[in-house]
């Protein structure tokens, strides 16, 4: 692949705290775990008691934006968060934690909750992976937690990455939080980004943004779909 011509092109986004200075070379769209347990009436998150409609918001602007990406050639990647079948990868404490009826790997209406194969561990068919888009399956909430996603980004010569995903206070936070670390220039989508709860939607932005963009920036997809288009 020859980088060079790319490489120059840089678009100015507008973000918070400050503008974003895209570079689509350097640039990956990182949608994270929008699968059917966590999204769909009937799944783990349904299950738990969440009101999924607050997730389902952010399917059609990541469609969108995902139809815009791939419109330009923009690096994709798709993350899962779940476990072997065997649930050997899988924490006592994490199966634990909150004494639930339904913990990961019951089963329930769609397979078993959280384990890898099974319908509900599936990204929604809005955002379904085409080929040559990494898949990456996470057994925690960071996407960098015991993953290649570092190996890939640095192989792929990504050093920004436009985040997408659920929940915005859990494994995008999480995940945003580890990329920061790793050198990584993070932008939030806030329209492409949805929590169970509201409050924790808005303070899961601000904590990204907040000094300065401690951890990152934080925009909205229309601005990048103008920009890619
Ligand atoms: N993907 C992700 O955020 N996993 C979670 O467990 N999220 C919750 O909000 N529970």
């Amino acid at each position: 692949m020859n980088h060079s011509e790319s490489e120059t092109i840089m678009i100015i986004i507008d973000a918070e705290p400050y503008e974003f200075h895209l570079e689509p070379a350097r640039a990956a769209l990182l949608i994270i775990d929008m699968q059917r347990d966590f999204l769909e009436p009937g799944g783990f998150g349904e299950s738990l008691g969440n009101d999924v409609s607050l997730l389902r918001r952010t399917i059609g602007p990541t469609k969108a934006l995902l139809a815009a990406a791939r419109a330009v050639g923009l690096k994709v990647i798709h993350t899962r968060e779940g476990h072997r079948p065997d649930l050997s990868d899988l924490p006592i404490a994490k199966k634990l934690r909150g004494n639930p009826t339904l913990s990961i790997g019951d089963k329930s209406a769609m397979g078993r909750i959280l384990v890898r194969g099974e319908i509900g561990h599936d990204i929604i068919p809005e955002l379904y992976p085409i080929a040559g888009e990494p898949v990456i399956d996470k057994p925690g909430k960071g996407a960098f937690y015991a993953t290649d996603l570092d190996t890939i980004l640095k192989n792929a010569g990504v050093t920004q990455l436009l985040v997408c995903g659920v929940t915005t206070e859990v494994c995008v936070n999480t995940t945003v939080r580890e990329a920061n670390d790793r050198g990584y220039d993070c932008l939030v989508l806030d329209d492409c980004c949805g929590s169970y709860f509201p409050e924790f939607q808005e303070m899961g932005l601000r904590m990204i943004k907040a000094q300065g963009g401690i951890f990152g920036w934080v925009g909205s997809s229309p601005a990048i779909i103008a920009a890619l288009t």
